[in-house]
C-alpha cells in the first residue's frame, strides 16, 4: 500500500514493556506490517495506516501535537504528561500503579508523616500533585531510572513509582504506602481536527479493537443435555444472546451452544453438569461483533 500524508499515523513504543503487546493487538485485528526492526516508520500492508515507533514518553506530545493521530502509551505517561488527548480505550495490558512507597520500619505509616520530607520519583508531576492535594509539602528528588534505590542510598525519604508485582519495592525494602495512580495501556487520539476519511479509519479501527476485546473477554460454549434439562441450563448460562438449542439423533437429548463471558465459565461449569449438561465444550473466539 502506497503510504502518503492521507495515512494514519499510530504511534506505539519501539522496544519496552508495552510494544510486543502493542504489535500483537495491531496484528489480531488484522494489521499486517513488514517489519518493526530498525525503522521508525513502518508502513502497513493492508490498511491506510503507519506506525511510528518512539520512546513511551513521546507518545503523548506526538499525538497531541497531531504528528500522529492515535498512540497506544501507558496511562501512567499520559497522566505525568499531563498533555490534553483523548483516551479511547483501555486496553488491559501493561497494568500497574502509581504508589507512594517507604522504607519498612520507618515509621512512615501513612502520607501525612511524609510532610516536609524528600521524595524521588520519575513521575515529579503526578507526585506534585499528589501531595498538594493532600495540603503536604515535599521536596520532589526527579530521578530517571533505579528509584527504589534513592532511601537507601539516603537521597530520598519515600518514592513515588510504578509497581507492579511489588517484587522490586521488596527487594529494595520498601513497602507501598498509597496508590497515587492505577494504569494499562490506552489508545489516545489527538485533540486536533482530523480529517473526515482519516476519522473514518480511527472509527474502523476502534471497532476491530472493541471487536478483539469482546472477543477475549468471551468464549464459545457448546454441550449436549437431555432436552427437558434446556430450561435450567438456559437459566444457568449468562448468555450474552439466547442459545442456540440443536436436537440431537439420540433421542430426547439437545446441543446447546452459546457465548459466555469467560470469567464465569469456572463459575457455572458445576451446575451445568448437575443440571444434565454432558460434553462441554469450550472455544477461543478471534473476534466478535456485538
Ligand atoms: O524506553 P522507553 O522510554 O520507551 O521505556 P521505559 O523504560 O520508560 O518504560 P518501560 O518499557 O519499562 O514501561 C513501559 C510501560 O509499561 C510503563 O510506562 C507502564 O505503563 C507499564 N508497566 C507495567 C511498567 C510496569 N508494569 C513495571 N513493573 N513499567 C515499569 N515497571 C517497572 C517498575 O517501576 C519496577 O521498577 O518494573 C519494575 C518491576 O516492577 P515489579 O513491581 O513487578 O517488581
Ligand atoms: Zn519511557
Amino acid at each position: 500500500m502506497v503510504q502518503n500524508e492521507s495515512s494514519l499515523r499510530i504511534a506505539i513504543q519501539k522496544g519496552g514493556r508495552l510494544s510486543e503487546k502493542s504489535q500483537t493487538l495491531l496484528e489480531n485485528i488484522g494489521l499486517e506490517f513488514d517489519s518493526y526492526k530498525n525503522r521508525i516508520l513502518t508502513p502497513c500492508r493492508n490498511y491506510d495506516v503507519e506506525l511510528l515507533l518512539i520512546r513511551d514518553d513521546d507518545i503523548p506530545e506526538y499525538v497531541r501535537d497531531g504528528i500522529c493521530e492515535l498512540g497506544i502509551v501507558g496511562h501512567n505517561v499520559t497522566a505525568e504528561s499531563g498533555v490534553q488527548v483523548e483516551r479511547l480505550r483501555g486496553l488491559g495490558f501493561g497494568r500497574c500503579r502509581v504508589s507512594v512507597a517507604v522504607p519498612k520500619n520507618s515509621g512512615f505509616d501513612s502520607v501525612d508523616k511524609l510532610d516536609r520530607c524528600r521524595i524521588a520519583t520519575s513521575y515529579p508531576a503526578l507526585t506534585r500533585k499528589f501531595f498538594q492535594e493532600k495540603g503536604l509539602e515535599v521536596a520532589i528528588i526527579e530521578i530517571s531510572g533505579a528509584v527504589e534505590i534513592a532511601p537507601t542510598l539516603n537521597v530520598a525519604d519515600a518514592i513515588v513509582d510504578v509497581v507492579s508485582t511489588g517484587g522490586t519495592l521488596k527487594t529494595n525494602g520498601l513497602t507501598e504506602l498509597e496508590i497515587i495512580l492505577e494504569s494499562e495501556a490506552e489508545i489516545i487520539q489527538t485533540r486536533r481536527p482530523v480529517p473526515d476519511h482519516k476519522q473514518e479509519l480511527i472509527d474502523k479501527f476502534m471497532m476491530r479493537i472493541g471487536a478483539r476485546q469482546q472477543a477475549e473477554r468471551s468464549r464459545y460454549i457448546m454441550m449436549n443435555a437431555p432436552s427437558d434439562a434446556v430450561e435450567t441450563i438456559c437459566g444457568i448460562i449468562p448468555a450474552l444472546k439466547s442459545p442456540t438449542v440443536l436436537p440431537l439423533a439420540e433421542n430426547e437429548m439437545v446441543a446447546i451452544h452459546s457465548v459466555i463471558p469467560t470469567m464465569h465459565f469456572w463459575e457455572v461449569m458445576e451446575d451445568l453438569k448437575s443440571a444434565g449438561a454432558s460434553g462441554i465444550v469450550i472455544l477461543p473466539i478471534e473476534n466478535m461483533i456485538v
